[in-house]
């Protein structure tokens, strides 16, 4: 980022604290309707999760995450899209308010929970990113969902969003070690093409990992049968 940048992303942010002020009661509010939000979704993960022990013996699910965008980060995303400043627009224009991280052991995992997930008739799919088929330049993987969760306050009812993020082991590996080295202020990874293709075949390396696991699932379960 540069000087000019940094300036004017110093200017956004006194911008927006004073809208958050004049609106602190609504950003409040508005906060805890996303952490209500996505407490449903992993409410509704760990029951997916509990059935499939009970009824199979297996958990689809290693672990649950979830996190609340800080207010740096919301306003740095904001600020770079150029979205108005008011909480109206951060409601509409932001999916990822509320995030949830769901790691399991294998692909096929990622799906079937998917597929149970968004099967609630309360829930509905914004969109899907599927970056497991169509991985990203760098080669990043996962199943990206944007959904709408009910959530029921005393007088009404409100939908809220929610950006799923689901991985299995290998691929948050990957990414969370990945996610370090970018942020390194030094080193702008993808601005150096041997450290970028470094990764990718790193990314590529863990995919077949992946496969090979579902494979040795596969064969496992065809003998017991
Ligand atoms: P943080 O701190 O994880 O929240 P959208 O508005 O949804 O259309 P966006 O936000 O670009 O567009 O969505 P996308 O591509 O689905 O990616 C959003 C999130 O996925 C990122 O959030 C990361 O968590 C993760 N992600 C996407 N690409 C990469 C990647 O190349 N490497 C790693 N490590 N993670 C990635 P944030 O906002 O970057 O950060």
């Amino acid at each position: 980022m540069n000087k000019e940048q940094e300036s004017s992303l110093v200017m956004y942010a006194d911008d927006i604290i004073n809208i958050f002020r004049s609106n602190l009661l609504e950003a409040k509010q508005l906060m805890s309707y996303y952490d209500c939000a996505m407490l449903e979704i992993e409410t509704k993960l760990k029951v997916l999760n509990t059935q499939f022990q009970l009824q199979k013996n297996y958990n689809p699910i290693e672990t649950i995450k979830t996190r609340l965008k800080t207010p740096e980060s919301i306003f740095e995303k904001m600020h770079r899209r150029n979205y108005e400043l008011c909480l109206e627009t951060l409601e509409k224009e932001m999916n990822d308010i509320a995030g949830v991280r769901v790691i399991c052991p294998f692909i096929e995992d990622i799906y079937t929970i998917s597929e149970c997930l968004l099967a609630q008739d309360d829930i509905v799919l914004i969109k899907k990113k599927d970056y497991i088929l169509n991985p990203k330049e760098n080669g990043y993987r996962g199943l990206h969902l944007i959904v709408e969760v009910p959530i029921f306050l005393q007088n009404e009812k409100k939908l809220m969003k929610v950006e799923i993020q689901l991985r299995t082991i290998a691929m948050d590996f990957w990414a969370s070690l990945e996610h370090r080295l970018r942020y390194k202020k030094d080193i702008y990874i993808s601005e150096d093409k041997i450290l970028a293709q470094e990764l990718k075949e790193c990314a590529e390396a863990s995919n077949m990992l992946d496969v090979r696991m579902g494979n040795i699932k596969h064969m496992i379960s065809n003998n017991e049968n």
